[in-house]
């Protein structure tokens, strides 16, 4: 029997006792019937979570981009991988068949050689949603280059950040992006990060939206002109499974960003496995997934998991509102998607919109319902449930992270009774366990505790890129022998899990993983300010918003508190990027500090919400007088 697709509950289960008796017997089969290799591994599985040193399919050789593409070529040559939907619905929408792409991602490979971009180098990319930042990371892997694409809306400074972090020596741009009704001006963003990172030698250019731009010469080159003299012949590299696929940056509670690093086999297995269970992907779908491809959802879900199952994945250069608040919907009726995988704050920001919006669209090619990058509120899940789906799509709820490379929890379309507000059953192969603080596990249900993972499975990141201790403290330390997600969550009745926030200090803004700690940096360079605290509160459209206490240097001098606000944000807005602007700000006297200095978050994070009720126990407070003060909100 196939592991590869499971048909109903009974297999579910069947299949999922199966993965955790012996998952070696599991992934190896999944691994040998659905995907190519040049060489088949030694082992499936070595390694353990108490150590952080998993491996999977030990000494296998293969290339990723083989089997998203040139696997597919004789029977879906002429099938549509992508079909390009541009930020102006007047613009025509590109369709890019197998054929095509495999076409051009073999150019734009040679392209890189011919720029020196070896085996193991690290690639930046810093590209709007076009099909030339898909080209651009297959072109990276075809040849075993390992790709960083860094989210164009971050800020020079956050993405010179990066390209050091990664040691990147070549970085792929655009000249503009458009979003909207703005163009972007990219090209500028990436001179002034690299006026910080003099080690990038070459800057390949892809014209997209004709903004004047800067050349410096020697390192700046259009793309087209090389890909015009490039051949089309390429031999993917044979890579071992274990060799670094991407570097994809995450925010953590402290310091700076982390470099999550996947591999490719495991990565591979998973996502292509994963695609195709929790979408019910069937042949002739067209699938869109609207998560930039700068966040791993886009990475898993709208990039490897469609294309190594041969499917049609879309990719959407817009935002929801523009030009107006049913741009979704008429693209859905445009190309009949048959699965729509979004966020909740997508979905909030549109359920406030007039339903006409939505209404007016035929979205009867609908099947299959997907959210994703924060919990899902009852509310918004019943207006996607009734106004999108009709009551006639299941709604998936996917719980996973940049960490984990795939979703781990989730229900599956068709099989798994869903249950709003709940994740519900782990994925095959993924064994979920709730701690308490004690590091006991916790059998009892609706009791929060610690998620964590007790086994390894395929998708899991393998280190944070130059920095191993850090991942072992990040992950591996808090409870031995498991991997701690950071979450919390909590099991009813029959074994559904609920996940209800971050435990430590990383608020999801918008579906954005954003840490408090680099923006409480940014703000602390305003010379005015002297310290400050964010933290999360709920949000009605962002999910969280950002709520900041700040104590100021000098309280007399800055008399404009509204022009100090926008100058607070302005910094955040340099070294970070508009998405970690605060919603509030308020000006403190002081914060709540224990008396070995550290702020208590907790405290504050009741009084962004409101709630004076109970702030418990204080007594390690150095100065309990504090809260009260801030609470009336008194300077
Ligand atoms: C895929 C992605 C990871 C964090 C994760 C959790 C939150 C994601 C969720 C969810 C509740 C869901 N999260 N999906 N919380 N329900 N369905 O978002 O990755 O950007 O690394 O964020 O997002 O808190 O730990 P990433």
């Amino acid at each position: 029997m196939s592991y590869y697709q499971i048909e109903n509950l009974e297999e579910y289960f069947k299949h999922y006792k199966k993965s955790i008796r012996e998952p070696k017997k599991f992934w190896g089969k999944i691994a040998e019937e659905n995907f190519t290799w040049y060489q088949n591994w030694d082992k499936v599985l070595e390694g353990d979570l108490f150590q952080a040193n998993v491996k999977w399919f030990s000494n296998a050789k293969l290339n990723i981009v083989k089997n998203c593409l040139d696997r597919h070529l004789s029977k879906r040559g002429n099938k549509n991988a992508i079909i390009f939907e541009p930020n102006n619905p007047d613009e025509p929408s590109q369709f890019i068949t197998y054929n095509e792409l495999y076409e051009r991602v073999c150019k734009m490979a040679n392209v890189l050689l011919e720029q020196g971009v070896k085996k193991g180098d690290r690639v930046c990319i810093y590209l709007p949603m076009i099909p030339e930042l898909t080209i651009s990371i297959l072109a990276c892997a075809r040849i075993g280059a390992i790709h960083s694409v860094i989210f164009a809306g971050f800020s020079a400074s956050a993405l010179a950040s990066r390209i050091e972090d990664c040691g990147a020596k070549l970085v792929i741009t655009s000249d503009g992006a458009f979003r909207g009704n703005k163009v972007l001006d990219l090209k500028a963003i990436v001179d002034e990060a690299l006026t910080q990172t003099p080690e990038v030698a070459k800057v390949l250019l892809v014209k997209r939206t004709n903004n004047k731009i800067n050349i410096v010469p020697n390192r700046d080159l259009w793309v087209d002109d090389l890909l015009a003299a490039a051949s089309s012949n390429s031999v993917a590299e044979v890579m071992d499974a274990e060799d670094p696929l991407f570097i994809l940056y995450t925010s953590g509670s402290t310091g700076k960003p982390k470099g999550m690093l996947h591999t490719t086999a495991g990565y591979m297995v998973y996502v292509g496995y994963t695609f195709k269970n929790l979408f019910n992907y069937k042949e002739d779908d067209i699938f869109w997934c609207t998560a930039d491809i700068g966040w791993i959802t886009g990475h898993s879900y709208n990039l490897y998991g469609p294309l190594l199952n041969g499917a049609t994945t879309v990719i959407f250069e817009g935002v929801p509102s523009y030009p107006d608040f049913g741009r979704f919907w008429q693209v859905i009726e445009k190309h009949k998607i048959t699965q729509f995988y979004t966020a909740p704050t997508a979905i909030r920001a549109l359920a406030k919109e007039n339903l006409s919006f939505v209404d007016n669209h035929d979205l009867s090619s609908l099947r299959v319902l997907g959210s994703v990058g924060e919990p899902i509120n009852e509310e918004a899940w019943h207006w996607y449930n009734n106004h999108v789906g009709q009551k006639k799509c299941p709604i998936i709820d996917t719980w996973w992270q940049t960490e984990t490379g795939g979703v781990l929890i989730s229900a599956l379309p068709f099989i798994t009774p869903t249950k709003p507000t709940y994740a519900s059953l782990p994925l095959p192969g993924v064994l979920p366990v709730l701690m308490d603080d004690k590091r006991n596990e916790i059998d009892d249900n609706q009791v929060v505790g610690n998620l964590c993972i007790k086994q390894p499975w395929p998708g899991m990141a393998r280190t944070i890129w130059g920095d191993h201790q850090r991942f072992i403290d990040t992950y591996f330390t808090a409870f031995p022998g498991k991997y701690f997600t950071g979450d919390g969550a909590l099991r009813d009745e029959v074994g559904y899990y609920r996940i209800t926030g971050r435990v430590d200090d990383v608020v999801i803004v918008s579906g954005h993983n954003l840490g408090t700690a680099p923006i409480e940096d940014a703000i602390n360079e305003h010379p005015a300010v002297a310290e400050s605290a964010i933290v999360g509160y709920p949000h009605d459209v962002k999910g969280n918003g950002l709520y900041g206490f700040v104590t100021l240097k000098e309280i007399g001098e800055y008399r404009d508190r509204n022009n100090l606000i926008k100058e607070i944000n302005e910094q955040i807005a340099t070294s970070i990027g508009p998405i970690a602007k605060l919603d509030k700000i308020q000006f403190v006297e002081g914060l709540p500090k224990t008396r070995s200095g550290k702020i208590m978050r907790r405290i504050l994070r009741k009084i962004a919400e409101g709630d004076f009720s109970n702030f418990g126990d204080t007594s390690t407070l150095l100065d309990p007088e504090i809260v009260d003060k801030i609470k009336d909100g008194k300077i």
